[in-house]
């Protein structure tokens, strides 16, 4: 290419990218939240601890924040879990992890005596598969299908209480 078809290719490149970038800001957005207790564990649990998790997915990208204070104990991992209230079920999505669960690459850290953990850039790849609920691994759509028929559950795991200390419902919505 010359100096000038090369400036030419890049005034098109950047007329396309731009198109994709307006693409992108008009895809479809689903928002996703649930309150966190005790309560919700399977058994229960008493704890003074309380969560939120609010999720956003534009196409097929996923940002997250998950909060949580007064736990009993260090969390050391968070999960999102497939099975309806009161059942407990398979990991689909880590949400944080600690060293000694660090999770798959690109899990971010709980902040173990509580605070706040985000993640944004979550694709397929980051979903895990569960042999036994028939979920494939990288099954975005299925994932998705999971939590917006309400059978999905964020789970704090803390020291105390490795099986969960405090869980919820994720709902969502538009
Ligand atoms: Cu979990």
């Amino acid at each position: 290419m010359n100096p000038k078809s090369i400036l030419r290719f890049a005034a098109l490149a950047l007329v396309l990218g731009l198109t994709v970038a307006a693409t992108n800001a008009d895809e479809a957005t689903v928002s996703m939240r649930a309150k966190l207790t005790g309560f919700q564990e399977s058994p229960p649990k008493l704890s003074p601890s309380t969560g939120r998790f609010e999720a956003t997915l534009t196409g097929s990208t996923l940002s997250y924040t998950l909060t949580y204070s007064k736990l009993s104990s260090p969390a050391f991992m968070a999960h999102i879990h497939f099975g309806q209230p009161a059942v407990n079920g398979g990991i689909f999505l880590w949400l944080c992890g600690s060293a000694a669960a660090p999770g798959p690459a690109g899990t971010p850290t709980c902040p173990p005596d509580g605070g706040t953990v985000s993640r944004s850039g979550v694709t397929a790849a980051d979903i895990q598969g569960i042999s036994t609920q028939n979920l494939s691994a990288g099954d975005f759509a299925g994932a998705l299908s999971i939590i917006t028929s309400g059978d999905a559950y964020v789970n704090v795991h803390t020291t105390a209480f490795p099986g969960g200390e405090i869980r919820g419902l994720v709902r969502s919505g538009d």
